[in-house]
């Protein structure tokens, strides 16, 4: 099976990258460099018109939507147990990735993109300022389900990759995060994790690429 994850630095597909390093898959990179809006090109455009990075390619057929895209490659790779295996506990993970997805992820655009949610002129400071403070109020709620827990179920799953990516990319914003130290340790774990120093490793290496080109 081919599978060729097209991915940018810092963006959310970070987290299918994570999650197929750690399930051992052979997966190549297609680099989409948002700030050329290589999204927008007629050739990715033709592969995920929404636009947006992930999108996987499995055998040639796409896959778009990162919850979507984590279930899957749990699915495939049944033995890393990337997914928790009780229905409840499904469902329980599930509803925290949706969460990243419709509730956390929104805040992170809005501060990143505040011209997409209100064009008045000079609002866009304000904009950002409401996006950080929605977003302190999610981490706030993470923290509090962190507490004593080195992950968000019982071993590393979907979920983890998903909430380091919202975390690590909410504290690139100017809001202080640094006092959510349940966040904070989990972030430091996911660092240790060899998928993820994988990752950091390689996104080095593109974003020198991008500053060259
Ligand atoms: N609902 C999509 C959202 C993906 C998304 O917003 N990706 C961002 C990067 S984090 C993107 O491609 N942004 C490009 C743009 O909006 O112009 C998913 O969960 O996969």
């Amino acid at each position: 099976m081919k599978l060729t994850l097209a991915y940018c630095p810092v963006a959310c597909s970070m987290v299918p990258y994570i999650l197929l390093t750690e399930a051992k898959a052979e997966f190549e990179t297609m680099v989409i460099n948002l700030g050329k809006a290589e999204h927008l090109s007629e050739k990715y455009l033709a592969l995920n018109p929404k636009g947006k990075v992930p999108t996987l390619l499995i055998d040639g057929q796409a896959l778009t939507e990162n919850i979507a895209i984590q279930v899957w490659i749990a699915q495939q790779f049944p033995s890393f147990e990337l997914m928790p295996k009780e229905p409840l506990k499904f469902a329980q993970a599930l509803s925290v990735m949706s969460w990243c997805s419709s509730a956390i992820h929104p805040k992170l655009t809005q501060q990143a993109r505040p011209e997409r949610y209100c064009d008045l002129p000079e609002s866009a400071e304000s904009v950002q300022n409401l996006g950080s403070h929605s977003m302190l109020e999610l981490f706030a709620i993470a923290d509090n389900m962190l507490e004593g827990r080195q992950h968000f179920f019982d071993h590393f799953t979907c979920v983890d990759a998903y909430f380091y990516w919202c975390f690590k990319r909410g504290s690139m914003f100017k809001g202080d995060t640094l006092i959510f130290k349940n966040c904070q340790r989990h972030l430091q774990l996911m660092e240790q994790r060899p998928s993820v120093q994988k990752l950091l490793a390689f996104e080095k290496e593109v974003q020198k690429t991008f500053a060259a080109n």
